[in-house]
């Protein structure tokens, strides 16, 4: 009988885990929210603190190749908005490292994860803005992707994930439209104008169909977070998506997305389109993109800058604890 006793405590253990996924899997069909004190498995945790903090990053990093136009956009009106765009995407990573957060894990181990490079952000962040066009195209196709992207990830099981989104959406909207209103200018401009904005929907049209993302059969991710509601499409259904939204868009200020296989499928009603070179898209996220060293010092040289402030912070927070807890 003793024998059995620890081959049967285990049995009823795990029996016990089993039913709590059971009951957790059942409120995520049921369309229930998952909130930070409600029971969880340990891998739905991990994932989504693996993508939430990659997304977190992604905003911080993102701030880097648009905030290289600040000092040079064209007029003041051009300045404030992006400067308005810039200051958002710090309050978006902010917004999602604090939800990062509800999942256990503290915000300074994340940021030291993407300060040491063990930690992924969004592979588009790694190409150079070489001309203002380029602060233009961003907001039109990088924005737009993700709002796309983030859009589906409003309905995403976990709670404080899902409202993050929403909110940044209504965000990205505005972000969106002022890149687009940039474009639409350009390409009714100068010839020179023209011929700039053109040149930068050439470099940024194929890295911002890697944003979604390797196709579905190459996804490691997707079955799991699609089983647990987190994703609610797949890679290649959000990028035909945005693929089907943005030809008409090209379309209407007469620029040419760079693909001579686009056209449009009637059966299907959609925009087919060729092939993505996923050889560039790996090396980008295996650090070896156009700009990914640069990206990576420029986030260590503003932590180091912004040692004092963390320190003149703990130092106001020990001097306004209570006394007990200032003499532990
Ligand atoms: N770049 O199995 P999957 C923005 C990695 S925010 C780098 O398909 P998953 C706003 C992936 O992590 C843009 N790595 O992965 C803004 C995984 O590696 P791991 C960011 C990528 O998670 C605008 C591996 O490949 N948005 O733009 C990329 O199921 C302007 C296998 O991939 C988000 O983060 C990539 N593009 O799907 C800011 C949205 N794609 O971790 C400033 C939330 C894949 O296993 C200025 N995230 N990888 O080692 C998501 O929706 C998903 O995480 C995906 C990837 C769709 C990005």
């Amino acid at each position: 009988m003793s024998d059995q006793a620890p081959h049967a405590g285990a049995g009823t253990a795990s029996t016990d885990e089993q039913a709590r996924v059971a009951e957790f899997e059942a409120r995520i069909a049921r369309g229930e929210s998952i909130e930070p004190k409600d029971w969880m498995p340990e891998r739905y945790r991990r994932q989504l603190t693996r993508m939430m903090s990659q997304h977190a990053h992604s905003e911080i990093v993102g701030m880097l190749p648009e905030g290289n136009w600040i000092t040079r956009a064209p007029s003041l009106r051009r300045k404030l908005a992006l400067l308005a765009k810039v200051q958002d995407e710090a309050g978006h990573g902010l917004y999602i490292y604090c939800g990062t957060e509800t999942l256990g894990t503290d915000r300074q181990e994340l940021v030291q994860q993407l300060l040491d490079g063990t930690a992924k952000y969004s592979s588009i962040f790694n190409y150079p803005t070489l001309t203002w066009a380029d602060i233009g195209c961003i907001g039109w196709f990088v924005d737009g992707a993700a709002i796309v992207n983030q859009t589906m990830l409003a309905h995403a099981s976990y709670g404080p994930y899902a409202r993050a989104m929403v909110r940044i959406c209504k965000e990205e909207n505005f972000h969106k439209r002022q890149g687009y209103e940039i474009m639409a200018t350009l390409a009714g401009g100068t010839p020179a104008q023209r011929a700039m904005a053109q040149d930068a929907v050439n470099r940024w049209w194929w890295p911002s169909l890697m944003m979604f993302g390797p196709h579905d059969k190459d996804s490691s991710n997707s079955d799991e977070l699609m089983r647990w509601g987190v994703k609610r499409k797949s890679n290649d259904e959000l990028r035909q998506r945005f693929v089907n939204l943005t030809v008409a868009q090209a379309k209407a200020v007469d620029l040419t997305l760079p693909d001579p296989d686009l056209r449009y499928n009637e059966e299907t009603e959609n925009w087919e389109f060729g092939a993505i070179d996923w050889d560039e898209f790996w090396r980008v996220v295996k650090g070896d993109g156009p700009c990914n060293r640069e990206r990576l010092a420029a986030r260590r040289t503003a932590h180091e800058d912004g040692a004092w402030v963390r320190r003149a912070a703990a130092a106001y927070a020990a001097k306004r604890a209570p006394m007990s807890e200032a003499a532990d």
